[in-house]
Formats: C-alpha cells, sequence, structure tokens
C-alpha cells in the first residue's frame, strides 16, 4: 500500500520505508507496540485540528421518531425530517424497532473482531476498493499524505448471497450478527427514504384520504429503485490516541450515497459543521445517526444537502461506530429527479454513476465535498 517518502531535506522528516509498512498496518497495532507520542505520520496541519481552544458546542440532532411515521401523525413527523434534511443534512432516529441485542451485538462484535491478533485482521488488508471486504487504515492510505487515527473494516452488503460468504468468521459470531444486523438496517434505510421520496413530492400519490393507496405507489418507487441498492458497511475502530489535538479519526468528508445510518457507541467523538461551525453531536443510546449523501443531494437538485463531517478522537477511550451507506444499485445512473426540475430551479449536477465515483477516489486524496463539487453544472 502507498505510503509517501516525504520529499525534503530534512533528515528527521523522511519517512522510511519501514515505518510506512508499520503505519499500513493501522493505528491499532501502533498502539500494541507502544507509542507515547503521535508519529509525525499523523500529525495534521494546524489549521485542519480541532481547535484546542475553542469551546466545541454539543449539538442535539433533530429527532425523528421512527414509530410515529408509522402512525397518524406522520405528516408532523414529514415536516420535521424535511426540515432537519434542508437545514441539518442530518438527524437521529429513534424508536427504530431494531432490537438492543441486535444492536449490542453488533457493537461487541465489531469490537471484538479489532481485538484480535494482527494476523487475523491482516487476512482481509486490500489495496483494492472493490474488495468485498477491506481491512484498513486512515481514510484513504494509498493516498492520504497525512494518516488519520481511525482503523476500518469495510463490508460489501448487497447481496447477501454474494457478499457474506467474504465476511470474516471470527469471531466466531461475526457473521450471524452482521447478518441480522445488516438484514433490519436495510429495512429500516428502505422505510426511511419512502418518508424521503413523501417529503420531495416527487411520487404522485392520489390525496391524504387514500393512505393505503399511497402507501403503496411509495413503497413500489422506493423498492424498484433501493431494494436491489448498494449497502457498504464500515465499522470503525479509533483507538485511544496519546495527543488527540495533533491527530483526527477522520477528516472532513461527505458520504457518497443517498443515507448513511451511523452506529456509535457511547463514546463522543463525531463533529458535523452547521453554519461554519464544528459541532460535538452527543451520542445517545439505541438511536441512528442519519446523514443525507451526495447522491440525495443530487437527487433532490440540492434541495437535502450532504454536510461535511469528521471524527476526533480522545487520550482515554477507545471508539466504536459502524456507518451503513445505501444507495441506488452500483450499475444505476443517479440524476436529479426530473420532477424536481423547471424553469425556476434548473438542473444543478450533472448524471453521475458508481465508477465515476470509484475512479475519482481511487485517483487523488480526496478533500471535504471534492466529488459533489466535479457533479455540479
Ligand atoms: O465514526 C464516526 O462518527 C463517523 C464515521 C464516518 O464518517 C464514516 O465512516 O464515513
Amino acid at each position: 500500500m502507498g505510503c509517501k517518502v516525504m520529499e525534503t531535506n530534512r533528515e528527521d522528516d523522511i519517512i522510511s520505508s519501514s515505518e510506512c509498512m508499520k503505519y499500513n498496518k493501522g493505528v491499532k497495532h501502533l498502539c500494541e507496540t507502544g507509542i507515547a507520542n503521535v508519529p509525525k505520520k499523523y500529525i495534521f496541519p494546524v489549521s485542519q485540528r480541532n481547535d484546542e481552544n475553542e469551546v466545541v458546542l454539543s449539538l442535539k440532532l433533530p429527532t425523528i421518531d421512527f414509530a410515529e411515521l408509522q402512525g397518524p401523525n406522520r405528516h408532523n413527523v414529514l415536516d420535521s425530517l424535511s426540515e432537519a434534511c434542508e437545514n441539518y443534512g442530518f438527524f437521529q432516529v429513534i424508536n427504530h424497532g431494531i432490537s438492543n441485542d441486535t444492536i449490542e451485538n453488533m457493537i461487541d462484535v465489531s469490537r471484538r473482531f479489532f481485538q484480535q491478533p494482527m494476523e487475523e485482521r491482516s487476512k482481509y488488508m486490500s489495496n483494492d476498493v472493490r474488495a468485498p471486504v477491506r481491512y484498513g487504515t486512515s481514510f484513504n492510505q494509498s493516498k492520504d499524505s497525512v494518516f488519520c487515527w481511525r482503523d476500518f473494516l469495510k463490508l460489501n452488503c448487497h447481496s447477501m448471497e454474494d457478499s457474506l460468504p467474504h465476511w470474516p468468521t471470527s469471531p466466531a459470531d461475526f457473521r450471524d450478527s452482521l447478518f441480522e444486523y445488516t438484514k433490519q438496517n436495510k429495512y429500516l434505510f428502505l422505510k426511511i427514504m419512502e418518508a424521503i421520496v413523501e417529503t420531495l413530492g416527487i411520487v404522485q400519490t392520489t390525496g391524504e384520504n387514500e393512505s393505503d393507496e399511497n402507501d403503496n405507489v411509495l413503497k413500489d418507487f422506493v423498492s424498484k429503485e433501493f431494494e436491489n441498492g448498494s449497502h457498504l458497511m464500515v465499522i470503525n475502530c479509533y483507538p485511544a490516541c496519546p495527543q488527540p489535538e495533533l491527530t483526527l479519526g477522520i477528516p472532513p468528508h461527505s458520504d457518497y450515497g443517498f443515507l448513511t445510518l451511523l452506529l456509535q457507541d457511547e463514546v463522543e467523538g463525531l463533529q458535523i459543521q452547521h453554519e461554519g461551525q464544528w459541532l460535538t453531536v452527543e451520542p445517545n443510546p439505541n438511536s441512528f445517526v442519519v446523514n443525507v449523501g451526495d447522491h440525495l443531494e443530487i437527487f433532490s437538485n440540492g434541495r437535502y444537502k450532504s454536510v461535511l463531517h469528521r471524527a476526533v478522537v480522545n487520550a482515554e477511550r477507545s471508539r466504536t461506530s459502524v456507518a451503513s451507506l445505501h444507495s441506488m444499485p452500483v450499475t444505476n445512473m443517479v440524476r436529479p429527479s426530473p420532477t424536481l426540475i423547471d424553469e425556476d430551479n434548473p438542473r444543478r449536477y450533472l448524471d453521475t454513476d458508481f465508477a465515476t465515483f470509484v475512479d475519482f477516489i481511487s485517483t487523488r486524496e480526496l478533500k471535504e465535498k471534492d466529488f459533489l463539487d466535479s457533479r455540479k453544472c
């Protein structure tokens, strides 16, 4: 995996190839070798760090009660959903119907995966961004000049028949826990998408009194577009860091898909950019943090915004999060919905497909919303 030898005259800045190898094994491995300071490779320029002197405010995200969304109060919840997607690009979903056991098992088995010896974890190391399972570190380790303080396991989850045989078999309960979680996560995504499509008003429904019929029209639309959609799970491990103020767990980025459903443990770390300020999202047990991805921004012709977010690390506790990124099938073209384009609202984005995105990330160090910016008309 690539690791740049810095072109500099200062000897102490030259990163030897053996050090590169060490960094490519990830931060978990680095911590296991025992370190007191953050190596240079992980030190972000001051302008990109979490400013120690700035008071970072906590944010309670807009809350969407999934149970209420299914009941007579749906109309009001849809208003809140639409407002959250427009103004924050983020919301949290409570009463989502995924059992505590499924969620606890998911976090627990993720932690246990990363606690295994390096030989077990490294079986899944790969340079290939299309690999069905990929263990790695940083954001994009073959391109990043500064590494971030994160290891990850990325798993393809669609289709399940094709993906599951590639998933790790250790810990022994890994596949079963993931299978259950993935199934329920996909169902939740489809139901939230039905609500989002309804808020966008892009599906011709028949009027409020014929709600069963409306339900079916929405379900059919969402199932046709997303049932066979891509589903990538990213299990993130952010080990405790001796000098957290010098580095980041993940640098500012937006997600490529329609929606990301994020499950996080009780350790704080996620920050979102809101009105030019970084705000820390307070973890809320048993809820999902959901964010608008680039594809939904394109599909909604810019009405809903994919928002920059990042993760910071801390000196005391390791943090685990599980991001599930959902979109249309990888062979589909994503484009602004024709119903959202007219003279007053011209098309704002070019058509884009998954292959274009993969080419984009494979050829450069991805920064902030570079990809989406490249798709603007
Ligand atoms: O761990 C987090 O809170 C954020 C994860 C994330 O942004 C990602 O996996 O893309």
